[in-house]
């Protein structure tokens, strides 16, 4: 069994986790299928949005731990290397996809699993799911981005209180605090996440890679640095045909045809 299904439909690459019995967790194989699928969303013109998802109760619930050896008398294991060459190149390629990421969190995300969530575009998530960080509960520290992403989403006070705590946080607070884009009801999730990614997926994708760039720069920027770097994507989406053709059907009153270039 694959532990990625892939599939390109309507210009939405779908990528559903698949290892349900562990709920999804990451073992080396997941993360190759998984860089393997953002690549082809890269490389792939026909690819205009990505929508990620996992198979079975849960979306992700991060590392593997049966993989990792702690018995007593085993050599300490160094995870800078997993987070190194697994994890982190999948935050850096989801932020820099020039290409919108809606993900779809169905159950449970944890752990890495949760931050990978909150590393794409636009989450949302099933009523009866729950993020949690899961990591101070087995020693160790939110990876993935997620002490850069948490006190930058929900503020410093709850960033903190998820993260020594441990506790699942419903997708409604989830929501209520700005964590995520929206809870949705379970039966409706995968359709809503769906149009969204189609509704994504049909408009200026290099427009949309802009807005990340922009939006994704602003967080370490000062307001002047981020003017300037306005200024120049705003000359680049200028040149796209996207813009020609915004501009076009707005003024001829019809709805416009993006093709992405
Ligand atoms: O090591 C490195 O490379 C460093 C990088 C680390 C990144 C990380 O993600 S560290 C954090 C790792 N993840 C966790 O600590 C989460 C562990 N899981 C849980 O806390 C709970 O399972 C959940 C809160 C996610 C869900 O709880 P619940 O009660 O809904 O389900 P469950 O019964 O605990 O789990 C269901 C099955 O999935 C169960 O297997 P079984 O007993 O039915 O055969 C459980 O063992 C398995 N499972 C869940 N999470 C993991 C897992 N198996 C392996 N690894 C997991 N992370």
């Amino acid at each position: 069994m694959p532990s990625i299904l892939v599939a390109l439909d309507a210009g939405v690459l779908s990528v559903t986790l698949n290892r349900p019995e562990k709920l999804n967790a990451f073992n080396p194989g997941m993360h190759e299928e998984l860089r393997a699928a953002l690549q082809r969303a890269e490389d792939e013109p026909a690819v205009r949005a990505v929508l990620l998802t996992g198979a079975g109760r849960g979306f992700c619930a991060g590392q593997d731990l049966s993989e990792r050896s702690v018995s007593p008398g085993a050599a300490p294991i160094d995870l800078s290397a997993s987070i190194g060459s697994n994890y982190n190149p999948l935050v850096r390629r989801l932020r820099a996809l020039p290409k919108p990421v809606v993900c779809a969190v169905n159950g449970v995300a944890a752990g890495a699993g949760a931050n990978i969530a909150l590393a794409c575009d636009i989450v949302l998530a099933a009523r009866s799911s729950s993020f949690v960080q899961s990591f101070s509960r087995i020693g160790l520290i939110p990876d993935s981005g997620g002490t850069f992403f948490l006190p930058r989403l929900v503020g410093a006070a709850r960033a903190m209180g998820l993260a020594l705590l441990g506790e699942r946080l419903s997708a409604e607070d989830a929501e209520r605090w700005g964590l995520i884009w929206a809870a949705v009801d379970d039966t409706e999730l995968a359709s809503y996440a769906l149009e969204v990614a189609r509704t994504l997926a049909a408009g200026p994708t290099r427009g949309y890679g802009l807005i990340k760039k922009a939006l994704y720069a602003s967080t370490e920027n000062s307001l002047d640095t981020q003017l300037d770097l306005e200024r120049d994507l705003q000359r680049e989406a200028g040149f796209s045909e996207d813009y020609r053709e915004g501009v076009a059907a707005f003024m001829q009153k019809r709805p416009p045809i993006f093709k992405g270039k």
